[in-house]
């Protein structure tokens, strides 16, 4: 009744106001930079359509979102009601209303509007934007175009829960012109990760692909921080990463047609990937341990029969190589890369993302009749470190105790595999002694590069955690990361050369000699399957 009552008031106020408040027009540049609070229509104006456009919203009901319609939310409540409209009139009558949250300038910041200032609502359909970057003077960075000189783009959403569960949404961004953005080599194709649920110092994903980087994988995608202007409105700290794709630049593997027929075609080049969710043209089978394995083909895209079949066929002949009983087999190696897997494999124990081989799990081969899968590049690693709390240790392996969201596909069944024990040993010990030492700084430079824009952000987005980066890495992300490497390292550093004969089954003391296959009385450390046992 009140909202009613206050409504009809402004209808007449509305009415009254009319021909002064377009005398009043407030005028801003044009359609360029943020839009000034009040101007809810897009139009870069503060003026009587603002005022309308709210009471239209008001009376249709429109419900406050925190990505759609917050620039509607003009005082800030978190409701589209009388307040706003009350803050607009002040505003044309010339009362200077406070800013709404912006950009840090401490990075380059990518402007954004897309055609008609149109929201992004869907993830299938692209919609055409202008768009610039200003390299606010930054030293290091290029700006791009600029507000009266745009480039052209399609951007659309992207993501499975982070589309649909969050305020701040991912985007898949497809540049009109190959462009080199931000130092990174040039490409049409980028997304913009939000990873807005990023609680560590924002590191989630950095680390990872760095190490992976430094452990010499072919290719991870490089990201660079950059804050966000999307139709005038500040949207926060984003990540511009390189979209994993075949290319030169990227998964350097041939392009393989779609629909391609020619038997040795079909061998190679494919980018796939382990996926989490099942989908309709998923490739399907059932893993030996009996749980369902979904894989989606990335490149080819639309797959012949003959394609289907020949990629259908080498996962299932994988995974029968992979769950065999004897484990000194060596038929699993002829279809995974031993080397690339055991380097796959450490990166995701030393960031602990039990979902490594669950969702986000790409994998490639190339052309050929005896080429073999490819882990990498690494992809989506938010689930790292999930398993923080303030006494968890981090003494497992991924595939232990995994958590109900994740699967854990083929991994715990190659770890048995005493080759590949030996393989994990052998690329640790260049992780422990060459790259591991390097981290820190690593860590400690990339939080402080984002720290002022993570806490614009957390002002935009006062629900997710971007803010104190250096505090929440040095807190959370360090500690966590140092477990469990250490851990590992008593796994995996220990008597490191004769962990092989310590997959027989006995137990062995730490003199190497066997105690049989009972777990020995006497007090003491053993050695079990590579790992450490002590009996008290
Ligand atoms: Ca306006
Ligand atoms: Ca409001």
């Amino acid at each position: 009744m009140i909202i009613k009552c206050s409504l009809s008031l402004s209808i007449m106020t509305k009415s009254i106001l009319t021909i002064i408040l377009i005398a009043c027009t407030i005028q801003l540049n044009a359609q360029s930079g943020l839009r000034p609070r009040g101007d809810v229509n897009c139009d870069w104006e503060i003026n009587i359509a603002d005022v309308n456009a709210l009471i239209d919203d008001i009376v249709k009901g429109t419900a406050y979102h925190s990505l759609y319609t917050y620039a509607e939310d003009v005082n800030g409540d978190q409701e589209i009601n009388i307040s706003d409209i009350n803050m607009v009139i002040d505003a044309i009558l010339g009362k200077q209303l406070p800013p709404m949250p912006s950009y840090s300038g401490t990075l380059p910041v990518l402007f954004i509007n897309t055609e008609g200032f149109r929201d992004i609502v869907s993830k299938e359909t692209y919609l055409h934007a202008k768009w610039w970057l200003d390299n606010m003077d930054i030293e290091g960075y290029e700006s791009i175009g600029s507000p009266s000189e745009p480039l052209g783009m399609q951007i659309k959403g992207r993501g499975n829960s982070t589309w649909t569960n969050l305020d701040k949404k991912p985007y898949r961004l497809k540049l009109a012109e190959k462009q080199n953005v931000l130092g990174m080599p040039s490409n049409r194709h980028w997304i913009l990760m939000a990873n807005a649920q990023y609680w560590m110092g924002q590191m989630n994903d950095a680390l990872p692909f760095e190490i992976g980087r430094r452990m010499g994988m072919a290719w991870n995608p490089y990201m660079e921080p950059v804050e966000v202007v999307l139709n005038g409105v500040y949207i926060g700290l984003y990540f511009l990463t390189e979209k994993i794709r075949v290319g030169k630049n990227r998964v350097n593997v041939i392009e393989q047609k779609d629909n391609e027929t020619d038997p040795y075609n079909v061998t190679g080049g494919w980018l796939l990937e382990v996926e989490n969710y099942v989908q309709p043209d998923n490739i399907k089978f059932t893993e030996g341990n009996g749980e369902p394995f979904w894989v989606a083909a990335h490149s080819p895209e639309q797959l012949s029969s003959v394609q289907r079949d020949y990629i259908t066929n080498f996962l299932i002949e994988t995974n029968s190589a992979i769950y065999v009983t004897d484990k000194n087999s060596r038929v699993w190696e002829q279809y995974i890369d031993i080397d690339t897997l055991a380097i796959y494999y450490i990166v995701q124990e030393a960031i602990d993302n039990p979902e490594a081989f669950s969702g986000s799990c790409y994998f490639h081969k190339q052309r050929g009749n005896d080429t073999k899968l490819i882990f990498g590049p690494l992809w989506d690693c938010g689930s790292s470190f999930q398993r923080w709390s303030r006494t968890y240790e981090f003494n497992e392996f991924i595939y232990e105790n995994i958590p109900s969201y994740c699967r854990s596909r083929w991994i715990g069944e190659i770890a048995k595999f005493p080759r590949f024990q030996e393989r994990i040993r052998f690329h640790w010990k260049r992780f422990y002694e060459e790259v591991y030492p390097a981290m820190d700084k690593y860590m400690d430079q990339f939080v402080a590069k984002l720290e002022q824009a993570g806490n614009a952000d957390h002002v935009r987005w006062p629900q997710y955690p971007s803010e104190n980066t250096t505090q929440r890495l040095n807190e959370f992300g360090k500690p966590s990361f140092h477990k469990k490497v250490a851990w590992l390292n008593e796994q995996w550093g220990v008597m490191a050369d004769d962990k092989a004969l310590h997959a027989d089954g006995n137990y062995y003391n730490l003199m190497g000699q066997p105690m049989g296959k009972q777990l020995p009385t006497t007090p003491g450390i053993y050695i079990h399957h590579g790992k450490k046992i002590i009996v008290k």
